[in-house]
C-alpha cells in the first residue's frame, strides 16, 4: 500500500470530524439521561449530526483534453489498485464530467445519464433526484479487470444527425470549427452519457472525498453546471497543463474565466504543469532538465498570472508507475509528493475552518442555552429554599401570608404569560412577512417570470433585461428581509430585557443575523451571468438559444439553491431567538407552582417544613451536578472543534 501525504491528512481530518461527532452524541446523550431534551432541541442536534456526517471534500481536475486529468487522478488516488483504473489514453477519452464517491445506500456502480438528456432543460443536479433516467452498471470492487471495464464507459461516443447534435447545444452549424466535425453523411459524432457518476467503497472515498474528472475544456462550455456549481463550489480545483502542448488560448480563457479569476478566487486553487518527463532527456544534465522545467514554468506563469512557483510540475505518468512499481527514486522524480502536499496543505485546513465555522455557533447555543435552563431551575430553586427556610419557628399567619404572596407572583406572571402569548403571535406575524420576501415561493414566481420573458425573446437585449430584472428584484427582496430581521430582533430584545425586569428572567441577547452572505453568493452568479452574456446585441441562432436556456436553469438551480440554505438558516435563526424565552418562561411557570405546591403543603401539615427543606437541598445539589457535567462537555466540545489533535487523547487511544 502506497500512503501519501494527501490521504493521510485526509484520515485525519476525518478522525477529527468523527471526534465532533462523538462528542455532540455525548451531548445528546446526557440531555437525554438528564431529562433535559426536547423536541426542538433535538432536532437542531440531528441536524447538525447529519450535516456532519454529509460533510463531503470536493476535488475537480479540469484541462483541456489529453493533458492527463485521468492520469493524475490515477496516480493520486488509485495508485493502489497496481493499475491504471480510470481510462487514459492519447486523444479525448473522458468524455462526460465523472465524478467518483462513496454513497454506501447505493450499489457498487457505475450510474449513467444519457446524452439525449441535455434536450431538456432540468439540470445535472435535478436529474440526481430521479434514479429511472440513469443507466446503471454494476461492478465488483474485488476485481480490477471488473472495474477498469465498467469505467471505459465514460469514454463511449456515438453518432447521430446533426440536428440532433444541434438539438442537444452540442453542435453550431454555423461554427467554423463544429462544421470541421460534421461526417460526410451530415452526422456528429458525440458523448453517448452526459454524466458519469462511479460509487464505490474506496478508503478515501468512504471518508467523503469526491473526485470530479471533467472531460476537455470544450464541455466546460455546454455544461453549465460545471461552471456555475461544481466548480465554484470544489474545495480544490486542479488545473493541468502539458509541458509538451504549452498553454494554449482556450487554457488561458478557462483559467481566468472560471478558475482563477477575481469571480471565484479563493483558496484550492491549483496549476499543474503535467508530463515533465518529456523533458527529461537522458543526454542532458539534471541542471539542464531542471533549468528547462523552470523554463517552462516561468512561461506558463507569465500566461496565467501567476508566480513560477505556484504551478506544480510533475509526471502523472511516472508517478504512478513509482507507486505501482514501489520505486522512491522515480517517485521523487516524477514530483508527484510535492504536489499531494500542496493540495493537502490547501485543502484540509481551509475545510477543516468551513466545518467548524458551520457547527461552532450552532453547538455553542446550544450548550448556552442548556446552561441558561440549568441557572433559572438553580435561582427558582433556591428563592424557594430561601422562603421556606425562612418559615423556620414562625406560625401559621406566617406561613398564610407566604402563600398568598406566591399566588400573587403566580398571577402577576400569568398576566406576562398573555403578554408573551400575544408576542408569540406578533412574532410569526413578522416571520410570515419575512418569508414573503424570502420565501421560496415568492421566489418560484419570480423565476417562472424570468423564464417567460427570456423565451418570448429571441434578442440578447430582451434576455439580457429580463435577467437583470432578475437580479435586481432578489437583492431587494434580500434588502427587506433584512430590515424584517433588524425588526424581529429589536422586538425580541426589548421583550428580553421586560421579561428580566418584571420577572427576574435571565437577559438573553439574541444573536445578530444578516442577509450579507446570501448576497454574496447571488453577486457571484450575477457576475457570472454578466460574463457570459458578454456579447454584443443580436439574435441568437438555434443552438445559442439552446444553450442560453440551459445557463438560465442552471443559474435558476443556483438562485433556488442559495434561497434553500437561506430559508434554512432563518428559520434555525428564528427557533434560537425565541427558544432560550419559551424556555424560561415554562421553566418559570413550574417553579411557581412548586413554590406554592410546598408551602400549601406544609399549610396543611402534609409536610413537615425540614423534609421539605432537605429535599430541595437534594434537588440543588443534583443541579450542581448537572451545572458540572455541562461545564465538562463543554470543554470536551471546544477540543473536539480545536485544530490540532489532543496529545492527551491521542496518547489514551493508543
Ligand atoms: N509522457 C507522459 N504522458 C502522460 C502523462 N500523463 C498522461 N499522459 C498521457 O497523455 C494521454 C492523455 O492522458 P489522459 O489521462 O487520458 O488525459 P485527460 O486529460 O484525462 O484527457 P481527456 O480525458 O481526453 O480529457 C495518455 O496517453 C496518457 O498516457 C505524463 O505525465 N507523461
Ligand atoms: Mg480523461
Amino acid at each position: 500500500m502506497t500512503h501519501s501525504t494527501l490521504s493521510e491528512q485526509f484520515a485525519a481530518y476525518s478522525v477529527w470530524r468523527t471526534g465532533l461527532v462523538d462528542t455532540l452524541c455525548d451531548y445528546r446523550t446526557w440531555l437525554n439521561e438528564q431529562e433535559l431534551n426536547d423536541a426542538q432541541i433535538d432536532l437542531r442536534i440531528q441536524h447538525l449530526l447529519d450535516r456532519l456526517r454529509d460533510d463531503k471534500l470536493n476535488v475537480a481536475f479540469v484541462a483541456e483534453f489529453s493533458r492527463g486529468k485521468s492520469e493524475l487522478i490515477n496516480a493520486i488516488f488509485f495508485a493502489d489498485y497496481g493499475q491504471r483504473l480510470l481510462p487514459s489514453s492519447a486523444g479525448r477519452t473522458t468524455m462526460c464530467p465523472t465524478e467518483l464517491l462513496y454513497d454506501e445506500t447505493k450499489p457498487t456502480s457505475l450510474q449513467l445519464l444519457p446524452i439525449e438528456t441535455r434536450s431538456t432543460d432540468a439540470t445535472t443536479t435535478e436529474y440526481k433526484r430521479y434514479a429511472d433516467e440513469w443507466t446503471v452498471f454494476e461492478f465488483n470492487v474485488d476485481s480490477s479487470e471488473s472495474m477498469i471495464s465498467a469505467f471505459k464507459e465514460v469514454s463511449r461516443t456515438k453518432r447521430v444527425p446533426a440536428e440532433d447534435a444541434t438539438r442537444y447545444g452540442l453542435f453550431d452549424p454555423d461554427d467554423p470549427d463544429d462544421a470541421m466535425n460534421l461526417n460526410p453523411d451530415n452526422t456528429v459524432d458525440i458523448p453517448s452519457w452526459r454524466y458519469a457518476i462511479i460509487n464505490f467503497p474506496h478508503p478515501l472515498l468512504k471518508q467523503g472525498l469526491v473526485i470530479l474528472d471533467t472531460p476537455g475544456l470544450n464541455a466546460i462550455g455546454t455544461e453549465p453546471e460545471l461552471t456555475l456549481n461544481m466548480l465554484p463550489n470544489a474545495h480544490a480545483v486542479l488545473f493541468i497543463l502539458a509541458a509538451d502542448t504549452g498553454v494554449t488560448k482556450s487554457e488561458i480563457d478557462v483559467w481566468r474565466q472560471y478558475i482563477s479569476g477575481t469571480r471565484w478566487k479563493q483558496k484550492g486553487r491549483l496549476a499543474v504543469l503535467n508530463k515533465i518527463d518529456g523533458l527529461w532527456d537522458e543526454l542532458k544534465s539534471e541542471k539542464e532538465i531542471a533549468r528547462e522545467i523552470n523554463k517552462q514554468l516561468a512561461t506558463s506563469a507569465d500566461l496565467l498570472g501567476l508566480h513560477p512557483n505556484q504551478i506544480y510540475p510533475v509526471s502523472a505518468h511516472k508517478g504512478l508507475l513509482a507507486k505501482v512499481n514501489e520505486d522512491a527514486a522515480l517517485l521523487e522524480k516524477s514530483r508527484l509528493p510535492e504536489l499531494e502536499q500542496a493540495l493537502s496543505d490547501e485543502l484540509i485546513p481551509s475545510k477543516k475552518e468551513i466545518v467548524r465555522d458551520n457547527t461552532q455557533n450552532e453547538i455553542e447555543d446550544l450548550i448556552n442555552n442548556s446552561g441558561i435552563l440549568l441557572e433559572a431551575r438553580m435561582q427558582g430553586l433556591i428563592e424557594q429554599l430561601e422562603e421556606l427556610r425562612g418559615l423556620r419557628g414562625r406560625n401559621e399567619d406566617v406561613v398564610e401570608h407566604m402563600m398568598n404572596k406566591v399566588k400573587i407572583d403566580k398571577e402577576n406572571f400569568e398576566k406576562g404569560l398573555q403578554r408573551f402569548q400575544a408576542l408569540r403571535s406578533v412574532f410569526s406575524q413578522q416571520a410570515n412577512t419575512l418569508f414573503t420576501h424570502l420565501g421560496m415561493e415568492a421566489l418560484k414566481v419570480e423565476v417562472t417570470k424570468t423564464r417567460e420573458a427570456m423565451i418570448s425573446s429571441n434578442f440578447t437585449k430582451g434576455i439580457r433585461g429580463a435577467m437583470d430584472a432578475f437580479f435586481v428584484e432578489l437583492k431587494s427582496r434580500l434588502l427587506k428581509s433584512d430590515t424584517q430581521i433588524e425588526e424581529i430582533k429589536n422586538m425580541m430584545d426589548a421583550m428580553y430585557q421586560k421579561f428580566s425586569e418584571e420577572h427576574n428572567l435571565r437577559q438573553v441577547t439574541p444573536p445578530a443575523f444578516s442577509t450579507l452572505r446570501y448576497q454574496k453568493e447571488l453577486a457571484k452568479l450575477e457576475r457570472a451571468y454578466k460574463e457570459h452574456f458578454d456579447t454584443p446585441l443580436n439574435m441568437l441562432t438555434n443552438e445559442k438559444m439552446t444553450l442560453t436556456t440551459k445557463f438560465f436553469e442552471t443559474l435558476a438551480s443556483r438562485v433556488i439553491h442559495v434561497y434553500e440554505v437561506a430559508n434554512r438558516d432563518v428559520e434555525n435563526w428564528l427557533k434560537a431567538v425565541i427558544a432560550p424565552m419559551e424556555s424560561q418562561v415554562r421553566e418559570h411557570q413550574m417553579q411557581l407552582l412548586r413554590r406554592l405546591e410546598s408551602i400549601k403543603r406544609i399549610y396543611k401539615a402534609t409536610d413537615t417544613l425540614e423534609d421539605r427543606i432537605s429535599e430541595l437541598e437534594n434537588v440543588e445539589k443534583s443541579i450542581r451536578g448537572q451545572m458540572q457535567d455541562l461545564k465538562i462537555l463543554k470543554q470536551h466540545i471546544g477540543n473536539a472543534l480545536a485544530f490540532d489533535q489532543q496529545p492527551e487523547e491521542s496518547q489514551a487511544a493508543a
